[in-house]
């Protein structure tokens, strides 16, 4: 079934020069972008997204972080694209990232670890919404497509 997901190139990833690097990964799978976008994270965005995590240790970092530089958000789809996002992203854990993972091939810290994935269809839902305007969504249709997904 299509889905759409949200990713977020985080600052790491922007200064390091990856962004062409992370989202040729997705295209190269044969997922599809429908939105993107070049943008400062701010305070309030930052705490709304990583609500779940209020209450860790590592929130006041994780907020430091995401707001310190721009970062390159943009909306994926394709089959199940929720799931296969986050494989292609690799584990939280930097130890535990397999190489060929996105994580895997260029993190080595925690909260540096380049990219967020929505990890379920309600959070992908909502983190969508919270990070574009439906009009910036584009549908549209990609010709070669017939021949990855049928
Ligand atoms: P993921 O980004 O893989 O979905 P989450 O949602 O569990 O991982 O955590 C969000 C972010 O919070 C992680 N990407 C990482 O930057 C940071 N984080 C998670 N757990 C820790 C931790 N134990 N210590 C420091 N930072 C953490």
């Amino acid at each position: 079934m299509a889905q759409r997901t949200l990713i977020i190139i985080k600052p790491d990833g922007v200064q390091r020069g990856l962004v062409g690097e992370i989202l040729g990964r997705f295209e190269q799978r044969g997922l599809k972008l429908v939105g993107l976008k070049l943008m400062s994270v701010t305070r309030s965005l930052a705490e709304t997204h990583y609500a779940v995590h209020r209450d860790k240790p590592f929130f006041a970092d994780l907020i430091e972080f995401i707001t310190a530089a721009p970062v390159v958000c943009a909306v994926i789809e394709g089959p199940e694209a929720i799931a296969i996002v986050r494989n292609l992203v690799g584990a939280t854990r930097f130890t535990e990232a397999e190489p060929g993972s996105i994580r895997g091939d260029y993190a080595l810290d925690l909260t540096m670890n380049l990219i967020h994935a929505s990890d379920a269809p309600d959070t992908a839902e909502k983190e969508v919404e919270l990070f574009f305007r439906p009009e910036e969504l584009i549908d549209y249709a990609r010709d070669g497509d017939r021949w990855v997904t049928g």
